[in-house]
C-alpha cells in the first residue's frame, strides 16, 4: 500500500501533563512520520464543528467543554497504511478497553479524556487535515 496521510490531535488532557514528546515517541516508533504539527487553543465553534458528527450523542457538550479546556496539538502523519496504523497505536476510544502499549492504555485519564484523536477514514481525514494545514505546510 502507498504511504498514507491522517489527522492527529493530541488532546488537552495529554497537553495538561506535558506528554507531547513521549505521545510523538510512540508514533515514531510505530513508523509514522510527522509531517506537520502546531499548537493550539480551540474555540467553542472549531471544537463543535470538528466533531459535529456527534452533535446528538449525549457527551457532545462535555466533548466540546474538554477539548477546549487547553491547548491541542494538531499533526498529520503519514506512514504505510496510516490511518488504520494510527488506530492501531491510540488503542481502543475507552481506556479500559485499550491493548497494553497503546497511547490511550498507557495515557489516558478517562473514555473522554483519552489522550488523542486520529482520523477513522480517508475522506475524513483528508476533510481533518485540510481544515487545520495549508497544502503548503505539509513537508512529507
Ligand atoms: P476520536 O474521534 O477522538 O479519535 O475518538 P474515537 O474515534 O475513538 O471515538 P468517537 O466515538 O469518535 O468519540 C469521539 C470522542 O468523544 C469522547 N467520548 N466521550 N463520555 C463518553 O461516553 C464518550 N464517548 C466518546 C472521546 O474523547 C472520544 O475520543
Ligand atoms: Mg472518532
Amino acid at each position: 500500500m502507498a504511504l498514507q496521510r491522517t489527522f492527529s490531535i493530541i488532546k488537552p488532557d495529554a497537553t495538561a501533563r506535558n506528554l507531547t514528546g513521549a505521545i510523538n515517541a510512540k508514533i515514531e516508533a510505530a513508523g509514522l512520520r510527522i509531517i506537520a504539527q502546531k499548537r493550539m487553543q480551540l474555540s467553542k465553534a472549531q471544537a463543535e464543528t470538528f466533531y459535529g458528527v456527534h452533535k446528538a450523542r449525549p457527551f457532545f457538550n462535555d466533548l466540546v467543554s474538554f477539548m477546549i479546556s487547553g491547548p491541542v496539538v494538531v499533526q498529520v502523519l503519514e506512514g504505510e497504511n496510516g490511518i488504520a496504523k494510527y488506530r492501531d497505536v491510540m488503542g481502543a476510544t475507552n481506556p479500559e478497553q485499550a491493548e497494553a502499549g497503546t497511547i490511550r492504555k498507557e495515557f489516558a485519564e478517562s473514555i473522554e479524556a483519552n489522550s488523542v484523536h486520529g482520523s477513522d477514514a480517508p475522506e475524513t481525514a483528508a476533510e481533518e487535515i485540510a481544515y487545520f494545514f495549508a497544502g503548503i505546510e505539509l513537508v512529507g
